[in-house]
């Protein structure tokens, strides 16, 4: 079941500055960063809220680490903006099963590696009303901390 929205992607050309803008406007702070060769970004999460499930809503501001990604490839034809919608799931694969039988592609067999250890995958957005769409499931708290400790 898709409990809350896990964050929103935002692509840009240069995840340093768009961090400072994020910071500088509205008072948000990098909880978390990291690279994602597998998927080709640099990427900073912004937590803006806690959420009723245990989990979280984030930001996820991409820089491409090359052109060919999907996030470079994006940026190229669009420009700056908003890239996808994640929604958060205890079960993503349960969910991504239940929504492949329902006609909407799923595009990995297995779930990958997404941010903070978490296992994602995506929805193509031609089935979705043009939106790019991830499902997430959170990595399981580390022994003896909150979900926030890894
Ligand atoms: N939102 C909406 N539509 C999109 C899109 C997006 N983010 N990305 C591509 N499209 C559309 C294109 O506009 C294009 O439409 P038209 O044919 O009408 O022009 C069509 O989809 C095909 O696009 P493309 O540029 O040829 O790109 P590809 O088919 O090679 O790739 C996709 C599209 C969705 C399969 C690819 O972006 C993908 O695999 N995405 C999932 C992985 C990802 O996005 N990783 C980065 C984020 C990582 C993270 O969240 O942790
Ligand atoms: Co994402």
């Amino acid at each position: 079941m898709l409990t809350r929205i896990d964050h929103i992607g935002i692509a840009c050309h240069d995840l340093d500055r768009t961090v400072e803008f994020y910071r500088a406007t509205y008072g948000f702070e990098v909880h978390h960063s990291e690279i994602n060769e597998e998927q080709g970004v640099r990427e900073a999460m912004i937590k803006v809220n806690d959420a009723s499930d245990g989990g979280a809503t984030y930001l996820q501001l991409l820089e491409p680490t090359r052109e060919d990604s999907a996030v470079g490839k994006w940026l190229a034809k669009n420009g700056e903006g908003v890239h996808h919608i994640a929604f958060g799931t205890a079960d993503v694969d349960a969910d991504a099963a239940d929504i492949r039988e329902k006609g909407v592609r799923v595009l990995y067999d297995e779930p990958r590696t997404g941010s903070m250890g978490s296992r994602i995958t995506f929805l193509h957005p031609k089935d979705c009303h043009g939106v790019l769409t991830e499902l997430v499931t959170a990595a399981p708290p580390a022994e003896g901390g909150s979900p926030e400790d890894h």
